[in-house]
């Protein structure tokens, strides 16, 4: 049985992380030169977002051949290298597996609108009229999900942009190609998966309108889904491998499936309902402040119950799709240093394995970009139009789009105060905000006091105190708003973690005396202002206490 509870992984944007050619594309040789960061830092695997051959409509997330590293990326000499180099330093690789669709460039979906009847079976193709698609289902990008192919007289359906199609799983054939595909990176030594919204595999065998949602409801853990999980991993061997499904929209009850040793599916499971808690009544373009007392209630729920299910949740608040935690629920300025260690430590602290997203390690921020054309991402260019039409004007638009843009975290890394922060010597693919030469790696690996140094050490406290890496959990409910705390259990051994989650001091009253207690971790510099039984916090402080 793999054991990855003391494991922390750390996920890599290739286009944005570093550029060994200067063509303004960080590559897989800029991965390779930053082992030896990465080793420093005391993670244990690399998840790698994809760089097989793609159009990058999505960046990359719409693959045409799945064994093939896009020129743009390197050659799989540069690939191999990199599992080499990694391995040598004891770093797994991971990568990432789109298997709900494909791009409509890949030779399965071009065959298939050539008129192969054998490759339209690979997709979700459906006989119509051009002016009735199927069902009313809303693509995640925006617009109706089904597209039109009048030389086939046929609509395909695609849950995310018009050029990823989505596979039929429902077909054998599909599914061997699928295994086929993981048994190739398997031989070249990659030691785990991610896989892409995959529980979004499992379409009903009948279609029909969705009267009251965008249809997420008949396909989002469809019926067959935990089937054809059990299948893929036993067929392709990797239940001894570290993999992690990306659950959209999911349920705690599904994610226990999903990640139950017993069930031979997945070792974990993303989730994203903790990164809905801003989302006003759940549109994701609509602002409002995040409600803490939600954001708590949703991590007590999935971390109680998944412990009760023997589920095992992946721990994270950033990644390629999301903005930059500190921008969003800390404080960019006063307060950015000890924000961006508080929400390290409550997510490092909890119960399940954590994800470092780059960037996050420094406490990088948001672009605040000032024109939309600065922006790249399908989905937020898409919805700039989309909320123009509903009759935003073009700044409010833009301040909706600021703060909800996936490319607030696709910027280039910011290695140093270099040109281009020491990403490229060329003209990056996306600038580098504003802020950049302010926050950088250079100004903080030497630093004790950096966020990158609290990192480090969260990293490690994890290795040494069994009770972090495999304790059970209890959240405190009867605390104030913004003050987050739970507990760590292991035999008789208890950690008291505590956080301010707001931008004011707050005092609260502690059951026991932690006074008596070891002091694990602490983001302010001086000491903690604890009395007996009463703790001051100032504002987004974070104390872990060991008894
Ligand atoms: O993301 C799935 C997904 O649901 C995201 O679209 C997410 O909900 C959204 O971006 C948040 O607004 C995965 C990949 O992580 C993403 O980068 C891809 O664009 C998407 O699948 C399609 O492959
Ligand atoms: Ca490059």
């Amino acid at each position: 049985m793999l054991n990855f509870k003391d494991k922390v992984v750390y996920q890599i944007y290739p286009k944005s992380f570093y550029d060994t050619n200067g063509d303004g594309w960080g590559d897989l040789k800029g991965i390779t030169a930053k082992l030896d960061y990465l080793k420093d830092l005391g993670i244990d695997y690399i998840w790698i977002t994809p760089f097989f051959t793609s159009p990058q409509r999505d960046n990359g997330y719409d693959i045409a051949d799945y064994r093939a590293v896009d020129q743009r990326f390197g050659t799989m000499a540069d690939f191999e290298e990199l599992t080499k180099e990694a391995k040598a330093r004891d770093i797994g690789v991971m990568l990432d597996m789109v298997f709900n669709h494909t791009s409509t460039e890949h030779q399965w979906f071009k065959r298939a609108v050539a008129g192969e009847k054998e490759f339209q079976d690979y997709y979700k193709f459906v006989d119509g009229e051009p002016d009735s698609p199927p069902t009313n289902w809303v693509s995640k990008f925006g617009g109706n999900a089904w597209e039109y192919v009048p030389t086939i007289k046929k609509w395909y359906l695609h849950l995310f942009d018009v050029t990823q199609a989505d596979l039929n799983w429902e077909n054998p054939r599909v599914r061997q190609e699928l295994k086929d595909i993981i048994l190739f990176w398997k031989s070249k030594g990659v030691s785990g998966f991610r896989f892409d919204v995959i529980n979004l595999i499992s379409k009903p065998d009948s279609l029909q309108n969705d009267d009251i949602g965008d249809g997420r409801r008949f396909y989002t853990d469809g019926p067959k889904v935990h089937q054809y999980l059990k299948e893929l991993v036993a067929d392709t061997g990797i239940e001894e491998m570290i993999t992690v499904g990306e659950m959209s929209s999911t349920s705690i009850d599904n994610c226990i499936k999903y990640s139950n040793p017993d069930e031979k599916e997945l070792a974990m499971t993303f989730s994203f309902h903790h990164l809905k808690v801003d989302y006003k009544d759940g549109d994701k373009w609509s602002l409002m402040p995040y409600d803490k007392i939600a954001f708590k209630q949703l991590f007590k729920e999935w971390q109680e119950k998944m412990t009760d299910g023997n589920g095992w949740n992946a721990l994270f608040l950033t990644n390629h799709d999301q903005p930059r935690i500190v921008s969003r629920f800390g404080d960019e300025k006063q307060y950015w240093r000890e924000s961006a260690k508080l929400f390290a430590g409550v997510i490092h602290l909890m119960r399940g394995t954590p994800y470092v997203y780059q960037g996050e390690e420094i406490g990088m921020l948001n672009t605040h970009f000032t024109d939309i054309n600065q922006y790249k991402d399908v989905e937020s260019l898409n919805y700039y139009n989309i909320l123009m039409e509903q009759g935003k004007n073009a700044n409010q638009a833009l301040d909706i789009i600021n703060q909800r843009s996936r490319d607030n975290c696709r910027t280039p890394m910011q290695w140093d105060t270099s040109e281009n922060d020491g990403f490229t010597t060329g003209k990056p693919w996306i600038e580098i905000p504003e802020y950049g030469k302010s926050i950088t790696v250079s100004s903080q690996i030497n630093d004790e006091n950096s966020i990158l140094a609290f990192y480090k050490k969260l990293i490690a406290l994890r290795k040494q105190y069994r009770i972090i890496s495999e304790g059970n959990i209890s959240f405190d409910i009867a605390v104030p708003e913004q003050i987050i705390s739970f507990q760590r259990k292991l035999e008789d051994e208890c950690l008291y973690v505590i956080g301010n989650l707001g931008e004011t001091e707050t005092q609260i009253i502690v059951s026991e005396s932690l006074t008596k207690g070891q002091l694990l971790i602490h983001n302010y510099s001086d000491d903690v202002n604890i009395m007996e039984k009463t703790l001051n916090l100032r504002p987004y402080e974070l104390l872990a206490i060991l008894l």
